[in-house]
């Protein structure tokens, strides 16, 4: 019995991530239990009160939302894995937000068939840019809640951005505002040495890479 639990546990468990687990984690990537924190500059902090969220550019009327408006938008709770570019990813982080289909859906894309980019802005001047089609679809959200939790300031609460099938560059902290664009023009990674999309399945680091 007691042979059993230790080898069921122990072995099975931590020594031999098991295959399905594994094959979860990108090529060059390790697994961490840890949430580092990576951020360019210090921690902007807006008051609910002041926070707004925008989606504007390229489209006829731009929308605004308050932090009171955007708690009632439909929301959901999501289970992911995320990436980061310095080599670590975390599975099964669970997040509550809101769909960016939910936030674009009143944007008229067949009169603008032109518009088929956005950048990502955020408070303290980050920016990051995103094919409209690797945000759609159920493929992002902009999360105010890790781990049942609000989001903490240092991971970018209030609100930040999550494009978990990118590098998690791409999911930009303290976001504000979605501007949409015809030229996909690179962010402020991006600008600086990062690939211009940044699969993580396919080893996009550095500007260059296939
Ligand atoms: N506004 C903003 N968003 C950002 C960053 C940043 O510096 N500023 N860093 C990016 C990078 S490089 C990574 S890996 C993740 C880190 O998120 P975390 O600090 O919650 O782990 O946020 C991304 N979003
Ligand atoms: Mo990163």
């Amino acid at each position: 019995m007691a042979e059993k639990f230790v080898s069921r546990g122990f072995v099975g468990k931590h020594r031999q991530p098991d295959a399905a687990l594994r094959e979860r984690i990108p090529p060059g990537q390790y697994e961490t239990k840890d949430f580092p924190v990576l951020s360019a500059g210090p921690t902007p902090r807006t008051s609910l009160e002041r926070w707004t969220f925008s989606v504007y550019g390229e489209i006829s009327e731009d929308l605004k939302w308050t932090w009171e408006e955007f708690l009632k938008l439909p929301s959901e709770d999501l289970t992911v894995d995320i990436h980061c570019v310095t080599k670590w990813s975390k599975l099964d982080t669970t997040w509550r937000g809101v769909a960016v289909d939910t936030l674009l859906e009143k944007v008229n894309f067949v009169a603008q068939p032109d518009v088929k980019h956005l950048i990502a802005y955020a408070d303290g001047g980050y920016t990051t840019n995103l094919p409209l089609t690797d945000v759609l679809n159920k493929k992002s959200w902009i999360v105010y809640e890790y781990d049942g939790k609000p989001l903490a300031p240092e991971h970018g609460g209030p609100a930040r951005l999550l494009v978990p099938h990118l590098y998690f560059w791409k999911s930009a902290k303290w976001v504000r505002g979605l501007k949409l664009v015809r030229e996909n023009r690179p962010g402020f990674w991006e600008s600086n040495g990062y690939h211009l999309y940044g699969d993580p399945w396919r080893e996009q680091r550095y500007a260059g890479d296939k």
